[in-house]
């Protein structure tokens, strides 16, 4: 007789950390199941680009996160062992646009997560994606499990509410519910609106002769960067813990945006200031300056750390980017 496979439910599988999750997990033998909205689900050549080498070994779910009637039908019947909650409105200069959205889907999101747990699965283990943006205006430097947050978008007070909710579920209920305080992580799977694949792609399209020009926002905002792949190893090493507990996952080095547009222009062999420029129209309303944090506690309890470096991050990104614009031509 095999053992019997752990079962998992990722929210938010069809992004970047929802793939390599369900990489991991798989290599893992978990059963993975993912849920998705329906949207999603009517336009599978775009939105599961991320998933298909592995959509025959996932289960896919319909289900709305601003429904609390569809989650629970799912929790009900799934019962899983982890649930890996990662759906979110994540792309904050939307957050700016449509505050609204952004604070309805991640914390209602979140909340119905919890309470469908409470009622319907109460043993299933239960990670939050908390964000260093709930650090936002930083009170301390680096910042810890400890620092205070001071959010600067409705993205990141969405994230200091799904966190505390998080909490609460735990200490209310005895339930194991945990939080990563993630920082910015990255990889050729990112959306490409964030700024480091705007970066890499952008790079890729000049070398190509596709493109003249780079446009950017803040180019001094300083960002504490590492790979999405080391980073969803330590999403399941804090629900393998004895005790639920929250962590900070950070590479503790810091660079500019303008570093990564550097580094990025040099795989290439070209210099980025003969086509980077500002545009204004990139600078948002209020800006996070600095992040860098701490990842003490994780490397003592979780035994974590990041495999890949910054340069090493770069050179990945713009390297997948070359490939995907000569054979995409875009
Ligand atoms: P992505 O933006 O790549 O993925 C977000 C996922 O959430 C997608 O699967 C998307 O589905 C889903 N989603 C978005 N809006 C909704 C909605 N209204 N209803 C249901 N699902 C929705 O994010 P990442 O993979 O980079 O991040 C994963 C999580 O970690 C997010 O919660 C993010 O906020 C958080 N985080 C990310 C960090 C990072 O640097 N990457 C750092 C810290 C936290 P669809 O395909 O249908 O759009
Ligand atoms: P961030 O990521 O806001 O940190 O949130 P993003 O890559 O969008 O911005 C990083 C920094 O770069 C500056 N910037 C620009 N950003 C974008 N997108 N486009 C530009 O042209 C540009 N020029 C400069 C930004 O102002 C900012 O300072 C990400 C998301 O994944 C969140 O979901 C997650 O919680 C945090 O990381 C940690």
């Amino acid at each position: 007789m095999g053992k019997i496979r752990k079962k998992a439910v990722i929210t938010g599988i069809t992004g970047q950390d929802g793939s390599y999750l369900s990489e991991l997990l798989l290599k893992k033998n978990y059963e993975v199941h993912g849920i998705i909205r329906r949207v999603a689900l009517e336009d599978k050549t775009h939105r599961f680009w991320r998933l298909q080498k592995i959509l025959n070994k996932i289960t896919i779910h319909s289900a709305s996160l601003e429904s609390y009637a569809s989650i629970i039908k799912i929790i009900q019947k799934l019962k899983p062992d982890e649930i890996y909650h990662l759906g979110a409105q994540s792309y904050i200069d939307y957050a700016f646009k449509d505050e609204f959205s952004t604070l309805n889907t991640n914390i209602n999101g979140t909340h119905y997560m919890l309470s469908a747990i409470k009622d319907f699965s109460p043993k299933s283990k239960f990670y939050f994606a908390g964000s260093s943006e709930m650090y936002g205006k930083v009170l301390q430097i680096p910042q810890t499990e400890k620092t205070p947050f001071y959010p600067r978008s409705t993205y990141g007070i969405s994230k200091v509410a799904g966190f505390d909710l998080t909490r609460n579920y735990r200490e209310a209920y005895n339930l194991f519910c945990a939080s990563g305080i993630l920082f910015n992580h990255e990889s050729p799977r990112r959306g490409f609106e964030f700024v480091t694949r705007k970066i890499s792609h952008t790079v890729a399209k000049i070398k190509c002769g596709l493109e003249k020009k780079l446009e950017l926002g803040n180019l001094e905002s300083k960002r504490d960067w590492g790979h999405a792949k080391d980073y969803v190893e330590a999403m399941w090493l804090i629900l393998q813990q004895r005790k639920p507990q929250d962590f900070v996952i950070a590479t503790g080095k810091q660079y500019t945006v303008r570093d990564f547009a550097k580094e990025a222009f040099n795989c290439v062999g070209l210099d980025y200031r003969k086509y980077v420029s500002v545009n204004k129209k990139f600078i948002r309303p209020s800006e996070v300056d600095t992040l860098l944090g701490n990842p003490a506690r994780a490397k003592k309890i979780l035994k974590w750390k990041p495999k890949v470096n910054f340069k090493q991050l770069v050179k990945d990104m713009v390297t997948s980017d070359l490939e995907f614009v000569k054979k995409q031509g875009y």
